[in-house]
C-alpha cells in the first residue's frame, strides 16, 4: 500500500518513499509496521530485564503482579529504566567526546598526520578556562595539557567537572545544594549503571536525581567537550550558505555521504575529497567531480563548518541511498540504522565503516585512527570514484534548498557586535518575546518532519527566536526557514531585528552535542541579566525524539532549568509518581520541568504561554498585567 504521503511531509521524503516503495526495498516504516503492536509493558516502562530472576512487569491494570520477582515496583522500576536511557546517552556523547581529546593529545604528538590547532583562540580560551597557562607556549603544549585535563573530568578524581562553571553562579548552587553536581563524567554513568543493578538504588527519586546529574556530565561535560575540542581542531562555526535535500545529490559527479555524529573522520574524507589528483581520477572515469555530502550529524558538523551539503536527516538516510546516486556511504557511529548495509546492496552504493566500537551488517569496515586517518580517507574517496562506473538509473528527484548554517555563540555574538545586549533588548523591548531550542531526531511514529516544521513555524510567527540542531536543524532547513527570505514567515517584532542583523529567524547550531551551544548562549543571557537560567523566557522541544542520547539532552536541558517538551512520550506512563516528578515536581527542585505533547500544535502553545509566564516573572511585561 502506497501511503507515502502519510509518512514524510518533504517531497524528497515522499518520492523517495515511493521509489523504495516501487524497488521492492524495505524502509524503516515498513519495519515499524511489522512491530505492530509494539509491547505495551515497554511503552509504559513497567518491564525489566535488568536480572535473570526476571523477565518481570507490573500489571498497569492492578489486576496482575505490582511486583517484579526483586520486590520492585511500577515506580522503582520505570525510575530505572529511565536511568539507565539516560546513561546511555551520557555515555554515547561522552565517548564520542573523548574520542576527539584523543584526537586533540595525538595532534599535539605530531602523531596525527592531517589534524591540527585550526582555532588557536579557543584554544586559549578553553585552556584557561581548565587553568592551564597559555602565556608564551606553543599550541601543541597547550593542547597536549588541555587533553590531559579533560581526560581527568572523565575520571573520578575530582569534585566538580571543570566546565560546569560555565553555569550560571546561582544554578552551580543549586546543583551542589541538590548534590548533583556531576563529579566525573564516566563516573556518573558507571554510578547510573550501579543505581540500577538490582538491589542498590530502589528510591525512585533519588534514582531520578541521579539521572540528571549522569545527563548533566553530559551536557556540561562530554558533550561540551566534544563540541569544543571539534571546534579547536576544525574551526570553530561562523554562517556561510550550504544546501539541503536529496536535490544536492548530483547526477553527474561522485557522491560520497558521510554519516554519523564524529567529525574526526569526515574532515579527512572532506580534504580527500578536494584532492586534485582525486578530482583528476573521477574525471577520468567520467564523472564532472566528486561531491561530498552528510547526513545526521557527522553531516551538521561538515555543514557547520564548511557549508557542506546536508542531504537529509535520519529517516532520509535510507531514502538517499535508494536515489541510486550514492557511490559511497562512510559512516562514524551513533543512528546509523543497521538496515543500511542490505538497503545498499539492493542499489551500487559502498558501505564503509570506519570506528572499530561500530561495525554492520553488510557494510566493509575500514577502521580510522588518528595516525592514518588521512591515507585512509585518500583511499577509501578512491574507492568512491571507482564505484562510479557501477552506477544504475539515478533518481534524484528535487531540486536543493538554500539554507545559512554555522550559528556558533562565537557567531551569534559577533553579529550582536561582542555582546549578547542587542539581543537582550530586543527581548526586553518585546519585539522578541523569547527563544527556544528545537532539537532531536525523526522517528517513523510521527510524521517525518512535520513535528519540527509544525512548531518551528508556530514559533518564529510568535516572535520567538528558534535556534535548533540536530535532524530538527536539517528538517528545517529543508523547509526553507534558513534563508534571509525566511523572515517573511516570522512575527513583525522577531521580523525587523533580524532583517536588521541579517539573519534568519531559525539559527541552525550544529550537531546533536552541539546542544551544549544553547546552554552556553542561556549562561551568557542570565548572566548578563544577573539571574538564573531558569528565568529566562527559553523553552526547549524535541518534537521527534527516538534516540536514548536525545533523553539525556532533555534531562540536561531540564536540570538547567529550561522548559522542555518532548513529542513522543518516554517511557514513563506506567509510574504516576514519576510522571508527577518529571512533568510538575521538577519545577520545584531545579526550576523546570517537562511537558509531553506529540501535537506540535499545541507544543507551539504550551511553549508561548511558558515565555510568556517567564517574561512576567521577569517583569519585562509589567504594562500588560
Ligand atoms: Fe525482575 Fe527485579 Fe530482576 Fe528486574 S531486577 S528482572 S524486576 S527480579
Ligand atoms: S543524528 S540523535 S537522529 S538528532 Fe544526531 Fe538525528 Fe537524533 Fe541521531
Amino acid at each position: 500500500m502506497t501511503h507515502h504521503h502519510t509518512k514524510s511531509i518533504t517531497k524528497d521524503g515522499q518520492l523517495l518513499i515511493k521509489k523504495m516503495e516501487a524497488d521492492q526495498v524495505e524502509s524503516v516504516w515498513d519495519r515499524h509496521q511489522a512491530q505492530q503492536p509494539q509491547c505495551g509493558f515497554c511503552e509504559l516502562g513497567l518491564s525489566c530485564r535488568i536480572c535473570v530472576m526476571g523477565p518481570c512487569r507490573v500489571d498497569p491494570f492492578g489486576e496482575g503482579p505490582q511486583q517484579g520477582v526483586c520486590g520492585a515496583d511500577g515506580d522503582i522500576i520505570v525510575a530505572r529504566n529511565l536511568c539507565r536511557m539516560i546513561a546511555a546517552g551520557a555515555a554515547s556523547h561522552s565517548d564520542h567526546g573523548r574520542d576527539l581529546v584523543e584526537v586533540l593529545e595525538s595532534a599535539a604528538e605530531n602523531k596525527a598526520p592531517g589534524y591540527e590547532i585550526k582555532d588557536g583562540e579557543k584554544l586559549h580560551k578553553v585552556a584557561s578556562e581548565y587553568g592551564i597557562s597559555t602565556e608564551g607556549r606553543k599550541p601543541a603544549e597547550i593542547a597536549a595539557d588541555l587533553a590531559g585535563a579533560m581526560k581527568e573530568d572523565f575520571g573520578s578524581g575530582k569534585k566538580e567537572i571543570a566546565l560546569a562553571a560555565r553555569a550560571p553562579q546561582k544554578r552551580q548552587e543549586l546543583w551542589r545544594r541538590l548534590n548533583i553536581m556531576p563529579r566525573g563524567i564516566d563516573r556518573e554513568t558507571s554510578e547510573a549503571m550501579h543505581r540500577t543493578h538490582m538491589g542498590v538504588d530502589n528510591d525512585w527519586q533519588s534514582l531520578l536525581l541521579h539521572g540528571l546529574r549522569n545527563a548533566l556530565s553530559d551536557g556540561w561535560g562530554g558533550s561540551m567537550i566534544a563540541t569544543d575540542v571539534s571546534d579547536i581542531l576544525f574551526g570553530t562555526p561562523m554562517p556561510a550558505p550550504t544546501k539541503v535535500n536529496a536535490g544536492v545529490l548530483k547526477d553527474d559527479q561522485v557522491n560520497v555521504v558521510v554519516h554519523g555524529h564524529n567529525p574526526v573522520v569526515s574532515e579527512m574524507v572532506l580534504a580527500a575529497c578536494q584532492d586534485p589528483e582525486i578530482i583528476k581520477l573521477a574525471e577520468s572515469r567520467g564523472a564532472k567531480g566528486i561531491n561530498l555530502c552528510g547526513v545526521c550529524c557527522t553531516g551538521n558538523e561538515l555543514l557547520m563548518r564548511h557549508g557542506i551539503p546536508m542531504a537529509g536527516n535520519h529517516l532520509m538516510t535510507e531514502l538517499i541511498i535508494a536515489t541510486g546516486a550514492v557511490e559511497m556511504m562512510i559512516v562514524d557511529y551513533q543512528c546509523i540504522m543497521p538496515s543500511l548495509g542490505k538497503v545498499a546492496s539492493c542499489y551500487h552504493t559502498k558501505m564503509i565503516s570506519t570506528s572499530d566500537k561500530a561495525r554492520f551488517p553488510g557494510m566493509e569496515h575500514m577502521e580510522f585512527h588518528p595516525d592514518n586517518a588521512r591515507e585512509k580517507a585518500y583511499e577509501v574517496v578512491k574507492n568512491a570514484v571507482e564505484n562510479f562506473g557501477n552506477r544504475g538509473e539515478v533518481y534524484i528527484p528535487v531540486e536543493p534548498m538554500d539554507a545559512v548554517g554555522g550559528f556558533s555563540v562565537e557567531a551569534v555574538l559577533g553579529a550582536l557586535g561582542g555582546t549578547p545586549d542587542p539581543l537582550l533588548d530586543a527581548i526586553k523591548a518585546g519585539k522578541i518575546r523569547g527563544a527556544a531550542g528545537i532539537v532531536g531526531c525523526n522517528n517513523p511514529k510521527i510524521k517525518h518532519d512535520y513535528g519540527h516544521v509544525t512548531l518551528t513555524k508556530r514559533l518564529i510567527e510568535n516572535d520567538i527566536l528558534v535556534v535548533d540542531t540536530g535532524c530538527a536543524a536539517v528538517a528545517n532547513a529543508k523547509a526553507g526557514f534558513k534563508i534571509s527570505d525566511s523572515i517573511s514567515y516570522a512575527g513583525p517584532g522577531l521580523k525587523e531585528v533580524c532583517g536588521s542583523l541579517g539573519i534568519p529567524p531559525v539559527l541552525h547550531f550544529g550537531s546533536c552535542v552541539d546542544n551544549v551551544r544553547i546552554l552556553v548562549l542561556a549562561s551568557a543571557l542570565a548572566n548578563a541579566l544577573g539571574t538564573d537560567i531558569s528565568d529566562l523566557p527559553l523553552a526547549g522541544a524535541a518534537p521527534e525524539w527516538y534516540s536514548e542520547k536525545a533523553v539525556a539532552i532533555g534531562a540536561y536541558t531540564v536540570a538547567s532549568g529550561i522548559y522542555t517538551v518532548l513529542g513522543p512520550m518516554p517511557p514513563v506512563a506506567g509510574s504516576m509518581n514519576v510522571v508527577e516528578l518529571l512533568t510538575k515536581g521538577l519545577n520545584d527542585v531545579v526550576g523546570a520541568a517537562f511537558s509531553v505533547e506529540p501535537d506540535p500544535e499545541n507544543a507551539a502553545v504550551l511553549i508561548r504561554k511558558h515565555i510568556e509566564n517567564q517574561r512576567r516573572g521577569l517583569g519585562l511585561d509589567a504594562a500588560d498585567l
